[in-house]
């Protein structure tokens, strides 16, 4: 139990306070899903929600996020400020129940909803019980009154501290180190929930302030508004596609109490690109109101397509899948009582919602294809493109299903391993036959399988499904790995019972064309074999730059700043002193300097490969890979000053 508050006695209520508190700090990941990098974010997106649903409530237009020197957050907004009245039931300022009585946040008023963070709204008690310190200060009624907390517990009654001609709210929060794992915040992963923020709540301003300066001594700040909402957030989606119609088809409706709104369009890529909000929780499992979407999307394509008889010369059979090749949508519905499902609760249980969603966007969609004939036919014949690919994939995959490439259906080249259980196994992606066979000689053939690449693969970011899976470098991946895509139910699954090894490294050289490969591989993982990154089966080897020698003394160095540490510590600070390798490619190293350094579990370093942001990973695909040159090339000229150049 903690220390007596000076000159107060407990009430019960004080006591189902702390005991409130004291569970969130015995059990932290319980409440915000885990007290790493993850958690730690997600203090800020509580207290950021409260003031969404302000401004959902109409009351709030501008939120200011910034993240101070010494890691501390602070979240303004111009609300009507938390109420300070005293709380009735509870005999404490409403201001003091609202930060330290878990739960007590809630719905504001009837009428809105109260969204939430990641973790459905724990309320801002949880961040006040996991800081070390906080302070709220609100401006209202003409006045300003502040509190301030430590791990949750005030230090002293809410207070008047003088007059103010504005209202709102503001927190400043820091987290515990002695609960939390990381406790420096990433601009970067803040700013994109705030910009998903203001695309998923149209008119609200949210800024983001990095007042820790950077190497130049340069402070950060980024400004997301969006007036069209969805719509705009949709075109941010497909800037570096090569769009299928001009339009982003957008319905913002409220159906039976449930506001829905829907942006979609159509570019000429293979993949679809969906993503769902329910309340402003990104439900990455989906739910009812994608079920709901995707059977809008398909009956009402199908039915203009029957009644325009454009599918008469198709003379084929088109299904669901047919109409999500290049799609990119956005989903968002605010659900008064959300049902949470799945692995993550991040999937919509609400049945009701599915058949609100379905029509809102079959009106829509029937709106736009008869206003807009020619895009409808347009997109009508991307779908019979896409109905003959899929046709011709099957047909491929039966095909290679009836003739396996080689003894037990593994490919040639790959060298496999002994161990038959999955879960010790690795298989090397290696680049080029010469780097293959030293990697072959140096493994521990126990659990080390190799698989030489014969150079670049195909880039898949332009190429039709069924193409991917024609492509011999790709079949002999796919089939190494002993998984296979396509299910009954989905031509698109990944059926990963079968899978071989759990760590699946990719092994480049350490040069430009070595990164090509990786990005290959990854692009095709990324659209076609999602599932293995998102389960972490997927890795990257790190084979050193250098070898520094001086004298007897020899060491491999990974970057610049450990060859220095060399040279610093055997040259006297100078390189002319000291023998450096620099290696370009794998097959400068002989089986044994590749076990050591790369392969060798018990000394190489692997980068997992995982996928931050979905929205951002799918936008980086497009643009690096994608057909668009503009994009790719505003990157290159924002990140040059990044690259190494080889001398
Ligand atoms: C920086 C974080 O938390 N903003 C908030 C409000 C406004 C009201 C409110 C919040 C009453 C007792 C439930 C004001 N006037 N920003 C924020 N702004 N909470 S949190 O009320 C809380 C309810 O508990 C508010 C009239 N109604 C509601």
């Amino acid at each position: 139990m903690s220390e007596e508050k000076k000159g107060s006695s407990y009430t019960a209520d004080n006591i189902q306070v702390l005991e409130g508190l004291e569970a969130v700090r015995k059990r932290p990941a319980m409440y915000i899903g885990d007290i790493g990098e993850r958690g730690l974010h997600h203090l800020v997106y509580e207290v950021v929600d409260n003031s969404i649903d302000e401004a959902l409530a109409g009351f709030c237009k501008n939120i200011e996020v910034t993240i101070n020197e010494d890691n501390s957050i602070t979240v303004q907004d111009d609300g009507r400020g938390i109420p300070v009245d005293m709380h009735e039931k509870e005999k404490r300022s409403a201001l003091e129940v609202v930060m330290t009585v878990l739960h007590a946040g809630g719905k504001f008023d009837k009428g809105t909803y109260k969204v939430s963070g990641g973790l459905h709204g724990v309320g801002v008690s949880c961040v006040n019980a996991l800081s070390v310190k906080m302070m709220v200060e609100v401006c209202r009624g003409g006045k300003r009154y502040v509190q301030e907390y430590s791990c949750g517990k005030p230090l002293y009654d809410v207070k008047e501290v003088g007059e103010s001609d504005r209202t709102g709210t503001k927190v400043t929060f820091l987290p515990d180190s002695s609960i939390f794992t990381e406790i420096v915040y990433k601009y970067e992963t803040l700013a994109r929930r705030l910009r998903d923020l203001s695309y998923l709540n149209a008119g609200i301003h949210i800024s983001l302030t990095d007042n820790r300066p950077d190497e130049e001594g340069n402070i950060r700040k980024d400004l997301f508004h969006s007036e069209s909402g969805l719509k705009e957030f949709v075109e941010f989606l497909d800037s570096a596609k090569d769009h299928l119609i001009p339009d982003v088809i957008h319905v913002s409706t409220e159906k039976y109490g449930t506001p829905v709104e829907v942006a979609m369009t159509y570019n000429t890529s293979y993949n679809e690109v969906v993503h769902s909000y329910v309340n402003n929780i990104n439900t990455i499992e989906g739910g009812t109101h994608v079920t709901g979407f995707r059977a809008a999307l398909t009956r009402t394509l199908k039915k203009y397509a029957d009644d325009s008889k454009l599918l008469e010369k198709a003379k084929i059979e088109i299904s669901g899948d047919d109409f999500r090749e290049g799609l990119t949508a956005v989903i968002s519905v605010k659900v008064a009582e959300p049902q949470f499902e799945g692995q993550t609760k991040t999937k919509l249980g609400n049945d009701e919602v599915s058949g609100i969603v379905q029509q809102a966007v079959g009106e829509a969609l029937t709106n736009y294809l008869e206003e807009h004939p020619k895009e409808a036919r347009i997109i009508v014949d991307k779908v019979i493109l896409a109905a003959r690919a899929r046709i011709a994939a099957r047909k491929a995959r039966e095909t290679q299903r009836k003739s396996p490439m080689s003894g037990a259906g593994l490919p040639g080249k790959l060298a496999d391993c002994q161990d038959r259980n999955p879960e010790n196994c690795e298989l090397f992606l290696v680049e080029g036959d010469s780097a293959g066979g030293t990697a072959k000689q140096g493994r521990n053939g126990k659990f080390q399988a190799i698989l030489p690449l014969r150079g670049k693969i195909l880039n898949v970011e332009k190429a039709m499904q069924h193409k991917v899976f024609e492509s011999e470098e790709i079949r002999n991946i796919y089939t190494a790995l002993g998984v296979s895509i396509g299910t009954p139910e989905d031509p698109k699954a990944l059926n990963m019972e079968k899978l071989r090894y759990h760590k699946i490294i990719i092994m480049t050289d350490a040069d430009v064309d070595g990164s090509h490969i990786d990005t290959l591989i990854l692009t095709f993982f990324f659209r076609h074999m999602r599932e293995l990154i998102e389960r972490g089966h997927v890795y990257i080897a790190a084979p050193p730059l250098y070898l520094c020698t001086k004298g007897k003394v020899s060491e491999y160095c990974w970057n610049e700043q450990q060859k220095q540490a060399f040279i610093d510590k055997y040259g006297g600070g100078l390189e002319s002193s000291v023998k450096i390798q620099r290696y370009k490619g794998l097959g400068e190293m002989n089986e044994d300097q590749l076990w050591e350094t790369t392969m060798d579990p018990e000394h190489r370093t692997l980068r997992q490969v995982t996928i931050g942001d979905m929205a951002q990973a799918d936008y980086t695909f497009s643009m690096l890979m994608g057909d668009e040159v503009a994009p790719r090339r505003q990157f290159i000229e924002d990140n040059a000053t990044y690259a190494v150049i080889d001398a």
